[in-house]
Order: structure tokens, then sequence, then C-alpha cells
């Protein structure tokens, strides 16, 4: 290909001029959001943004952060870091899920400082004060007769599971309508049965980019086609095109999709499973979307030929061939259910710059490793797909991070990505308003 540069006389000009660095004024920017564009370089790279977004997204909403699987046992815990927040998420002696600060009531040490393990009691790391399962104060030493062990429990996070999925809420008040998701949700995740099946592999990738560049990829396949050969084995690269805008060279595969989600419908129905795909990206604080999809190849699973990549199903399904259900949560997470293993996606900030992406892939319980499943098999798709998309979220914070860029517009098939946008906005403007 060859480049024509414009003669070294003539300045390149833009419609706009290459802009320098400015403060950070947010409810300004957020007031001048244009709709259908790409939002402006700020909202990506300043730390103004970053601890804005903590405050009144990630600390506002219920956000997914685990499943069940991952703490199957009582006492088995993780720790989750969402900006200047540390929470733990512990299995309690009832089976019950508890989510818990982890700011001592001492003099405020993290408690727990592993990512992940199991204990007994929840023993602070300082002093060793101790605490039980659901945050009671259970022994702190060398205390006056008049120390009230009552009244210095872990304090409590919301927390909420939706068929095997943990959610938690760090807001005193939690959005109220999480329950009429929860309801609706439900059904379509019922079959599956996540909170029966075990963790067969998770992988933390850390990728160079803002959250929302991270939520922004994952929201679109306008990128599939040319960036994830693996993924396109199965994943229809029709996804997100309205019928009269899928490009000729794509109509062999939109007539395949045509044929394989006829099957599905006809499957799901038989089995009594909730076919109608529901959609609510904005306009709400829990948003969030379900749709059930055909897959290509074999139509089983994320393998190169699309069949199972566990021969044990989940929930003793007696088809593997049950394509796959998609669930999206506003903001920072989504959701692949299959016939033989549930894949789910979480996005957390860890700064301006860089956002943990944590995939955990479930089989069933009884799946053995080797006879029944290889981790390399199950992992190979999503694995690969996760490292496009971090290269391409980390290209596309060095862009616009140069004072050159210049918001674009997103296509048509990029209209998720405009109601995540649109949905944030949502946020910050009633965050921000006097
Ligand atoms: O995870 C999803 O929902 C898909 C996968 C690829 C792009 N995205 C729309
Ligand atoms: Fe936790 Fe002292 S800070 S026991
Ligand atoms: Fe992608």
């Amino acid at each position: 290909m060859t480049t024509v540069l414009p003669p070294a006389s003539q300045p390149v000009t833009t419609d706009h001029p290459v802009t320098t660095d400015q403060p950070v004024d947010p409810a300004a920017l957020v007031a001048r959001r244009r709709p259908g564009y790409a939002l402006e370089g700020p909202f990506y790279t300043s730390r103004e943004f970053f601890d804005l977004d903590i405050d009144a997204i990630f600390a506002k909403h219920w956000i997914f952060v685990a499943t069940e699987p991952e703490i199957p046992e009582p006492g088995d815990f993780i720790t989750v870091e969402l900006g200047r927040y540390s929470v733990i998420l512990i299995r309690d002696d009832d089976g019950g899920v508890q989510a818990l600060h982890n700011v001592c009531r001492h003099r405020g040490s993290r408690v727990l400082l592993d990512a992940k393990g199991s204990v007994g009691n929840l023993v602070c790391s300082y002093h060793q004060w101790t605490y039980a399962a659901d945050g009671r104060l259970l022994h702190a030493g060398d205390q006056p007769p008049t120390f009230d062990k009552g009244c210095f429990g872990l304090k409590k996070v919301a927390a909420r599971t939706l068929g095997g999925l943990i959610f938690i809420c760090l807001s005193p008040a939690p959005p109220p309508d999480f329950d009429d998701v929860a309801e609706r949700v439900a059904p379509y995740l019922a079959p599956h049965r996540l909170a029966e099946t075990k963790v067969a592999a998770q992988v933390d990738l850390v990728e160079e980019g803002n959250w929302k560049l991270v939520m922004e990829n994952n929201r679109e396949c306008y990128h599939c086609e040319a960036g994830h050969p693996e993924l396109t084995c199965t994943f229809f690269p029709t996804y997100g095109y309205a019928l009269e805008e899928i490009p000729p060279r794509l109509m062999p595969a939109h007539a395949r999709y045509l044929a394989a989600e006829a099957h599905l419908e006809r499957a799901c129905t038989e089995r009594g499973m909730p076919f109608a795909p529901i959609e609510e990206l904005q306009g709400r604080s829990t948003a969030f979307r379900v749709q059930r999809e055909a897959l290509d190849g074999a139509g089983e699973s994320y393998t190169r030929d699309g069949r199972a990549a566990s021969r044990k199903l989940l929930a003793d399904f007696d088809t593997p061939r049950l394509g796959r259900l998609s669930l999206h949560f506003q903001p920072n997470s989504w959701f692949h259910f299959l016939a033989d293993h549930v894949v789910t996606f979480t996005a957390l900030p860890l700064a301006p710059d860089r956002t943990l992406v944590r995939t955990t892939w479930h089989v069933h319980r009884d799946a053995v490793e080797g006879v029944d499943y290889d981790p390399d098999i199950l992992t190979d798709v999503w694995r690969m797909t996760n490292e496009q998309d971090g290269a391409f979220v980390g290209r596309t914070q060095a862009g616009v991070s140069s004072p050159a860029f210049e918001p674009g517009p997103y296509s048509t098939n990029e209209y998720q990505v405009d109601a995540l946008v649109s949905w944030y906005i949502e946020r910050l403007e009633e965050h921000l308003a006097p």
C-alpha cells in the first residue's frame, strides 16, 4: 500500500485544531457529550473521571463481582478491589454469601490480604481482632470491661445472588430495580444451574486501557470479523447488524444463522426455556440485556468446530445444542451460558488506563478434568479473544490519550456502545445534579 503524504509546504488540517492539555471539568464534559459519538479523551485518561466513575458508577450500582462456585464452602472468600474500596465476599456457615468491607473496625487495617483463600474466622492481620463470616466481632484482645463487641462488627456491603452470579452494591441505598431485573432474568439462567457448577479455570488479564474502553469494545462486534478468527468460528459476525445493513459478504453466514436460530427456538420451546430477548440498556439503574442466540458450526459451544468442550453437560441437559445465552449488565459485566459451560466476565477498574478483566469458566461439578474436558480446549477461544480485545483496548487508550484525538461517530452496529455510554452519562448527570 502506498501512502500519499501532503507536500511539506501544505499544513495538515482537521476540522478541529489539535488541543493542548486543559484542566479537566467533568460536569462540562458530561454536559457537552455528543450522542452517537465516542467520548472525549479525558473521560478515559484523567484521574478526575476515574474517581468520579468509582463514586458515581461503581459505588452506586449493582456490580457483578464473582460467582457462587468461586466460594463453594463455608469460609471460602475472595477480596475485590474497587478504587478506594476493598470488599470481602465470603461463604458463611449457613451457606449464604456475605459481603463485608475489608476495613478493620479497630484502626482500619485491611483485614484479609489475599485475593482468595479459605478461613475459619476473619482475623485482622494487624492486632488480630477476629470476626465471624457474617462480620460479627468475636474477639479483641485486652479490652476494658466496658468494651461492647456488638458495636464493632465489620461493615456490611449489600449483596445479591442471581442464578449463581454474585452482585454487590456499595451504596447504603442500592437501586431497588434489581428485584425486577432478577425476577425477569432468573428464568433464563435457571436451566443452567450455575450455582451447582465448579470453576474449571480463571484468567485475570490486565488490559492497558480505561474500563469504559474495555466495555465499549465488548458491546460491539464491528471488530469481530477482522479481529477474532477463533471466536468467529462459532460466533456469527452478523451480531449487532440490522437486517437491512448486513453486508453482502456476510449473507451466507446470515442464512446459516437463520436456520440455526429456528432450530434453537424449537429446542428451547420444547424444553420450556424462555427464548424472547429482553433489551433494557439505558433509562434505568440496573440495565441489562438477555438473548439466547445460535452459534455457528456444530452450534454447541465456543470451540473451533463448535462441539461441546465438556462432555458432561450442565444440569443434565439432554442436548448440547442450545447455543449461547448472552447476558449483559451495565456497567461492567457480560456472560455466556451454554449447554456445557458458563463463562463470566467482569471488568474492574484499576487506574485511569488499566483494567482487570477476570474471566471464569464453569463446568458441571462432576465433570472430570482430562476425562470430560480439557481446560486448554475449554478456555482456548476466549483466552485468544480476550487477548485480541486487550490489544484493541491498549491501542485505543494510546490514541485517546493524544491531544489530537477527536471523538468519531459510531456505526449503526455499535448501537449497544452508544447505549452503554448513554447509560453512563445518565448516571453521571444524576450524580452531579445539584
Ligand atoms: O460478549 C459478547 O457479548 C460479544 C462477544 C463479542 C462481542 N460482543 C458483542
Ligand atoms: Fe485490625 Fe488493629 S487494625 S486489629
Ligand atoms: Fe472483541
